[in-house]
């Protein structure tokens, strides 16, 4: 663990969380949010192998009408220096089988060394639950003109709300976290861990850089005008996080996903060894490849087919299907 994330770690252990996710300590201590009175209406998706529910949950208001929630659940990595810590401090150590030189156990732990990551949309809209829900996926091959006659118009009937991003940037939030930030109003941008990454360990590290530029939707978008813009992102993001966090460039996946579900460009930067959600095939452009794509061609993403997969129920699912392109 670097200093900084030491660091880091003492700061919040003195000012509680960071406001992103809410620990449980008996009582809720993020603001706003009732955990406890929360009823759970369905388990949207769960992961055995990420250890992940997410559930969808409504929270009674005075007038009796149910606001929905989407509350994440994560059993966070180990973290090493606390090993030692848990095995002396544990609470009890359950046999569960033994085998010649073989047993297994339940270890149970005091629970300051048990917390969960808890992630909560609230209030939720639909397009939130449908996120989160488990579906079947599709692939579409989307062309240049699909995306002028199905993809853009329907992006722009939509409604997904994008004020977390301008919160961002106008530092009317997260503005304690802000990891570095280059100001220039067209070539700048903001980097900062990601909601999904808690910063207890470098393990699953994952900061989004996001454009000061507004209007840049996404890949698409993206023309040799915004080489600089893209340059910086690339070359400052790497030079801030091994600064802060001590992992060179040479460990980080640096990416672009197409579709986004914010359309507002921004770049994911996580730790190579961490195999995050979202980075497949068929949805994480390497920023080092769009660079280089741009420059071989100004209008390479406006010419070229872009390949992605979209969940069974998601909208432009039926736009493609209408038009025929499924
Ligand atoms: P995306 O490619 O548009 O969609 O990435 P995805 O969420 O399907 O990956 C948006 C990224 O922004 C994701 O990695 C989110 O975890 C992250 N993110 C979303 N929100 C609402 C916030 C937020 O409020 N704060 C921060 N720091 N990150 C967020």
């Amino acid at each position: 663990m670097t200093d900084s994330v030491k660091r880091r770690r003492e700061e919040e252990a003195a000012d509680g969380e960071n406001g992103v996710a809410v620990s449980e300590q008996g009582s809720d201590t993020a603001p706003g949010f009732p955990l406890s009175e929360m009823s759970v209406r369905r388990v949207l998706r769960e992961s055995a192998r990420d250890k992940t529910v997410f559930l969808h949950g409504q929270v009674n208001s005075a007038s009796g009408d149910g606001t929905d929630a989407v509350v994440i659940l994560e059993k966070t990595p180990f973290q090493e220096e606390n090993i030692s810590e848990l095995l002396k401090k544990h609470t009890k150590l359950q046999l569960q089988m033994t085998n010649d030189i073989y047993s297994t156990y339940r270890l149970y732990l005091p629970p300051e060394l048990n917390e969960i990551k808890t992630t909560v949309v609230y209030p939720a809209t639909e397009k939130h639950l449908q996120k989160y829900l488990r579906q079947e996926v599709y692939l579409i091959q989307e062309t240049a003109e699909d995306y002028k006659n199905i993809t853009l118009p329907f992006i722009q009937s939509q409604s997904f709300s994008i004020q977390w991003v301008y919160n961002i940037l106008e530092k009317k939030a997260e503005a304690d976290r802000v990891v570095y930030e280059n100001p220039d109003p067209a070539n700048g941008f903001i980097l900062i861990p990601d909601l999904k990454w808690d910063q207890k360990q470098l393990d699953d590290l994952y900061l989004i850089a996001i454009c000061h530029c507004r209007g840049i939707k996404s890949l698409r978008d993206l023309t040799a005008e915004h080489l600089p813009l893209l340059r910086n992102m690339a070359q400052e993001g790497k030079e801030a996080i091994v600064k802060r966090y001590g992992i060179p460039g040479s460990q980080l996946r640096v990416y672009l996903h197409y579709q986004p579900s914010y359309y507002h460009l921004h770049v994911h930067f996580t730790a190579l060894s961490y195999d995050a959600p979202g980075c497949s095939v068929e949805r994480a452009h390497l920023l080092s490849d769009v660079i280089d794509n741009l420059e071989l061609d100004s209008q390479y993403y406006q010419k070229r087919t872009l390949t992605f997969a979209l969940r069974a129920d998601e909208p432009l699912l039926k736009k493609c299907q209408e038009a025929g392109r499924v």
